[in-house]
């Protein structure tokens, strides 16, 4: 058998971390969020292509983007009202997987329909690396994708499935990563299909 690119240092899998009731209760909670911060499509900076994934954002800081660039800024780019509070079940989810790290200022919500991507990147929008950067999947698998620090790493891939929870400390904090596609039909928790990934950050040196 080949050998598999190993996990940059840092990475820590949680497999079903949030069972299903919590993974429902959690589903409401972004729901209500969504309901005060609507889901906007961002845009690619210079060529205003849009993305494919939808986003919003909740916590003192939202990562946004447009033609004039990526940042974080305290308000929604479409309704102008600030961004809603994170959720105290996340904020927990910090504390109990980061306790050392400064509490998180953003949380981005990404929504991927079946025909949703997200290119190699890296996250690092943010004025400080020392916190991980922690991810809850909900909602269809995905195919994720993650490299090493440099673009032309080798890359891995797996999968997320719903309730799984990923911290991307140390090294990993600064991996190249991205989605290569979903599995549609693979999870019953949203009637409508697609996926939800909440991604919380420390953006701000504490
Ligand atoms: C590895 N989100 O929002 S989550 C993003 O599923 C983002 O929506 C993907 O990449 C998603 O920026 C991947 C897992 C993840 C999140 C942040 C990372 C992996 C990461 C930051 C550094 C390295
Ligand atoms: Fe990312």
């Amino acid at each position: 058998m080949a050998k598999s690119t190993p996990f940059p240092s840092g990475f820590q899998f949680l497999a079903e971390h949030f069972d299903r009731v919590q993974q429902e209760n959690l589903l409401d909670i972004i729901r209500d969020v969504l309901g005060s911060a609507p889901l906007y499509r961002p845009e690619m900076p210079r060529t205003g292509k849009p993305f494919s994934v939808r986003m919003s954002n909740c916590g003192a800081l939202g990562w946004v983007s447009d033609k004039d660039g990526y940042r974080y800024q305290p308000t929604h780019p479409v309704t102008g009202n600030p961004w809603p509070p994170i959720p105290e079940i996340l904020l927990s989810l910090w504390q109990e997987l980061s306790p050392d790290a400064a509490l998180p200022e953003a949380c981005l919500i990404n929504f991927y329909n079946e025909d949703a991507r997200m290119g190699l990147h890296q996250d690092r929008d943010e004025e400080t690396f020392d916190a991980p950067v922690i991810s809850v999947s909900l909602g269809d698998t995905a195919v994720f994708r993650i490299g090493g620090v440099e673009r032309k790493s080798p890359t891995r891939s797996m999968k997320l499935q719903s309730g799984d929870v990923v911290v991307l400390g140390g090294e990993a904090r600064l991996a190249f990563h991205g989605i290569d596609r979903l599995v549609p039909n693979t999870s019953t928790l949203m009637r409508q299909g697609g996926r939800v990934n909440l991604t919380l950050r420390r953006v701000t040196k504490p």
